[in-house]
């Protein structure tokens, strides 16, 4: 983990730059995904999904602890976004351009998100989170 420090907590203007060059190449479609790791801004992870089945990064990181997750809808289908193994703790849904959000505590470690929609875990609806 330690070569991640690379990509650290310049909070805001990375991130941002980030997510606005994935949205901007959100229309290259199927599942080709930046593999780009996308970091909280001011405390709050934005994920965002689409009609392709795949949210808008390959891998999320985070500092463990509380945190809130903000999920967008940039297309119209019903999305849902969950963690393996704590699907319990938080469960966001949305769909027609919606978002919601939500508050999780996680420990360090490597998890897995994904969209417990019927098949759209086996259509590629999965992504790293890494939690430091
Ligand atoms: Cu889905």
């Amino acid at each position: 983990m330690r070569s991640k420090t690379a990509i650290r907590k310049p909070v805001g203007s990375i991130g941002a730059v980030v997510a606005t060059a994935l949205l901007a190449g959100a229309c290259g479609g199927g599942s080709g995904s930046s593999s780009v790791a996308v970091e909280p801004e001011d405390g709050v992870l934005r994920i965002v999904a689409d009609d392709t089945h795949d949210f808008d990064a390959d891998a999320y990181v985070v500092s463990a602890g509380e945190l809130r997750v903000d999920y967008v809808q940039s297309g119209f289908q019903n999305h849902t976004l969950v963690i393996e193994g704590i699907e319990d703790q938080m469960r966001l849904e949305v769909e027609n351009g919606g978002r919601d959000s939500g508050t999780v505590t996680l420990q360090p470690g490597r998890y897995i998100i994904y969209c417990d929609v019927a098949g759209h875990r086996d259509g590629g609806m999965e992504a790293r989170l890494l939690v430091e």
